[in-house]
């Protein structure tokens, strides 16, 4: 199937990570799955339902790990889907329906990081010292709401070889005018007795309440855990990830080893890299989820996840 250059430079953007994050990776997979829908001509509802499936399927394959991608095109195609099965068979419907769905994702994403930011700010108190890891909008929604309220803040971003994501956060919360020190990753232990409380974001959550998100996030909970110092993740309800309730294990996502050292020095020495991009936090390393329903324990998150969004939970994808 051939789709529009602008969609499959949407696709090529979240693969070469110029768009990346989880919240971004999903709103920019539903805005693209607009863009497909916009391009099809004819008006074969079959065949227009085909199609969209198809570029499902292309978003769905461009990064493993994030489950808000695959959470954020259900939501759409399991909505679109319902609406055809039902009898809607006119494409121009069917087109703005689809386009309707996707602005309801995007709108529902966009408050819920900011709802987010509103309640985890409650758990930040005056004089904190925070860290945090990589770049989660989610988890600086949180830090910026608290030093908006007027709390005095400090914030140690680690740097987060081998991309220095971490960088994107320093910049980011500086120019609000907060107080941040950059750190390399392997400082975390050297600086965790002067952290109040550790946040990082989420790229999925698993039905027992383990967290995946960036490589070395596992390693700082276990930090935090030994110094007794808090660690929160801001986590939307969509990064839960329906597919492990059936069994399906959240696959870890392996990037190319030129990411972590020059191709030259590698093919000189013949040396084996490895670089996974995420690892897996356990949930009792975890002592709360902020999410924008409501701040939980992680064993409590799939429950309240159900409680709102049980219509995730299919055992096949609507693109399948
Ligand atoms: C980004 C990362 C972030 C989560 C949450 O990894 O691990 O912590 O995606 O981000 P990458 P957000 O840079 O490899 O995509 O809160 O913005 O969804």
């Amino acid at each position: 199937m051939s789709y529009p250059s602008e969609f499959r430079r949407i696709v090529d953007s979240i693969i070469n990570m110029r768009i990346r994050g989880a919240g971004r990776i999903a709103r920019a997979a539903v805005k693209a799955l607009t863009i497909a829908s916009e391009y099809f001509k004819g008006d074969d509802p079959s065949k227009y339902i085909e199609y969209i499936k198809g570029a499902a399927r292309v978003l769905y394959e461009s990064r493993p790990t994030a489950v808000s991608l695959p959470n954020g095109l259900r939501y759409v195609l399991n909505k679109l889907m319902k609406d055809y099965e039902s009898g809607l068979d006119n494409v121009a419907i069917l087109k703005d329906k689809l386009d309707g769905y996707a602005s309801e994702f995007i709108n529902l994403s966009l408050n819920a990081v900011r709802r987010i930011g509103v309640l985890g700010s409650g758990r930040i108190e005056d004089g904190d010292t925070i860290l945090t890891h990589c770049n989660s909008q989610a988890a600086i929604s949180v830090i910026k709401h608290a030093f908006k309220e007027g709390k005095d803040i400090r914030v140690y971003v680690t740097e987060t070889r081998p991309r220095y994501q971490g960088r994107i956060t320093a910049s980011t919360l500086a120019k609000e005018g907060i107080d941040v020190t950059l750190i390399i990753d392997s400082a975390a232990r050297f600086f965790m007795n002067e952290i109040d409380k550790v946040i990082v974001g989420a790229d999925a959550i698993a039905a027992n309440g383990a967290l995946v998100n960036k490589i070395g996030t596992s390693q700082i909970a276990l930090i935090a855990y030994e110094a007794r110092t808090q660690f929160m993740v801001a986590s939307e309800s969509y990064k839960f990830s329906p597919d492990t309730l059936f069994g399906r294990l959240i696959k870890i996502e392996e990037r190319s080893p030129y990411e972590v050292a020059p191709r030259n020095w590698i093919e000189k020495y013949g040396v084996k890299v490895r670089n996974p991009a995420f690892d897996v936090t356990p949930p009792r390393y975890i002592d709360l989820i902020i999410t924008e329903v409501g701040i939980v324990s992680p064993e409590a998150f799939p429950i309240l996840i159900h409680n709102y969004y049980g219509e995730f939970y299919s055992e096949s994808n609507p693109w399948d």
